[in-house]
Order: structure tokens, then sequence, then C-alpha cells
């Protein structure tokens, strides 16, 4: 009778343990959730969905408590290994009703659940896989401490993979991917305007109809596609070929349409000279 009751006391201290002490009893698996939607480099939501998991997520440790950023090729630095079953995807564990997901969630069980105190962090592609990937973002450090679930803070995929410019256009080799555009030629579409300007500029690096161009002079009225976020100046000429001026002051881009459009500086009437439009860099 007193051996019994002694067995019964040993396991209520068991479950009355510290969750650190008792979680490998209990066996509870560590759950990892994005806190915010995570948004690419070009400010879309990443994809994927809870039926067809998207962009990759990865769960790495960081042994020494330092973040490394990954090789060229997205492989993550070596004190930064990929943990056992950390790989998941955009949209994963997401309501089927959530539209617009950007987000994840993702349970460590079993063997596979980290130890108390690791410290580990989350990794956000803009792609599926590495291959397809050009930009990533980190979550700050996260620290397995009891049963709490680890909410990661992603932000934006904004850090390029390759930061090199292989042809000096002024768009890293990152963004010539995210572009679809050639990194071993300066002006992929042959419009005039190199890669870089033409990302600068807010047109496609891969569209020689996408351009800086005045689209519309119309009773004194001028107006030419912009993009949000841009500064313009406008500049005059008399002739095609001749000298152009600076006219009025630098304009911001409409906030709202991805075309702006202002009344011609000076009064200058429509037919009366030439105009052309400048991406102002600052
Ligand atoms: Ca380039
Ligand atoms: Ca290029
Ligand atoms: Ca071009
Ligand atoms: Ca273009």
């Amino acid at each position: 009778m007193r051996l019994l009751c002694f067995i019964i006391a040993s396991g209520l201290v068991l479950l009355m343990a510290p969750a650190g002490y008792s979680q490998g009893a209990l066996e509870t698996p560590l759950h990892i959730n994005a806190r915010d939607v995570i948004l690419d480099e070009f400010g879309e939501v990443l994809r994927g969905s809870a039926t067809a998991p998207g962009d990759l997520v990865q769960v790495l440790r960081a042994e020494d408590g330092v973040i490394f950023p990954p090789a060229v090729d997205g492989r993550p630095h070596s004190s930064n290994p990929l943990m056992d079953r950390g790989t998941a995807g955009i949209g994963k564990f997401m309501p089927l009703s959530q539209t617009r997901p950007g987000k994840f969630g993702l349970s460590l069980g079993g063997l596979a659940r980290p130890v108390e105190s690791t410290k580990l962090f989350i990794r956000v592609f803009n792609a599926p896989t590495l291959a397809e990937a050009s930009f990533y973002a980190d979550s700050e450090l996260l620290t397995v401490k009891g049963n709490s679930v680890l909410m990661a803070g992603i932000g934006r995929t904004t850090n390029a993979l390759d930061k090199a410019d292989d042809d000096g256009d002024g768009l890293n080799n990152s963004w010539e991917k995210s572009y679809e555009s050639d990194p071993g030629n300066a002006d992929t579409d042959g419009d005039g305007m190199l890669d870089g300007d033409e990302h600068l500029a807010g047109t496609s690096p891969t569209d020689e109809g996408s351009e800086f161009v005045v689209a519309r002079i119309s009773r004194g009225r001028l107006s030419w596609k912009s993009a949000l976020g841009r500064r313009y100046q406008i500049q005059r000429a008399d002739a095609a070929g001749g000298e152009y001026v600076n006219i009025g002051d630098v304009v911001d881009a409409d906030p709202v349409l991805d075309e702006t459009e202002i009344d011609i500086p000076d009064g200058a009437g429509s037919g009366m000279g030439f105009y052309r439009v400048k991406l102002v860099i600052e």
C-alpha cells in the first residue's frame, strides 16, 4: 500500500514539472507560425495555399545564435543547418477560407521536435524551390521554450541571393532573375533603356513597349506612364533634335493611377515644341 501511494505521487510530480522538463514525456509538437502576411520583392503576397503549399519555407538552426546569409544558390551556411522536417511551403496549415494567405504554419513533432533552448530561425524564399528563387527573408532569432508557439516575423523577401551585376546595367543578378531579363545583356528588350534604369522607372526591362514615353499632349495637358513613388522632370525643345531644357518643377507620380497628367508648364500649348519626361534619380 505504501508503495502504490509513492508511484501516484511521483506521477503527479512529473506532470506538474516545468514544461521544459516534461516536454519529452508529453511529446507536444513545436508549432511555428508566420506572424504577418509575407510579401515578395515586388510587394506581392507570397504564393501558396492550404491545398497547394507554395513558396519555400525553411526552419534553420542557429547553432551559435548567429544567422548567416545563404550561398548564391540558396544553400544555408554550415552554421545554419536545415532542421529535420524543417521544410514547408507558404499556405501550409492555413484555413481554406483564407484567400490571400501569404503565411504558413508548421509543426515539428516526435523526434523532429527541437530540444529546449534550441535557437532557430525561419527563412522564406520568393519561389517554391531554391533553383527558382532569387530573393529571401529571415525571421528574427527564435528560442524553443516550453510548449509556447513560436511566432516568426518575416517581413518581405528583399534580400538578394546574387548581388553581383554581371552586365553592369545597374540591375543585380537576382533582380534579372525576378524580371526574367538577361543578366548578360544590359538592355534586354532593346528599347534603348538599360535594365537597371527600367527598374528605377517602374517600366518592364523585358517589354520594348514599356518604356518611358510621353503618352499624350492634349489641350495644354501632358500625360505619361508613371509608377508610384517616382518623380519626373518635364523638358522642352524647339525642335526634335534640339536642346531640351527643364520646364517647371519636379513632378511626383500620380499616387493612384499608372499615368500622371499635368498642365504643361509655362503655358506652352500643344504643337509648340517637343517635350520629354525624365525620371529623376535621387
Ligand atoms: Ca545586370
Ligand atoms: Ca541585364
Ligand atoms: Ca530596355
Ligand atoms: Ca522596356
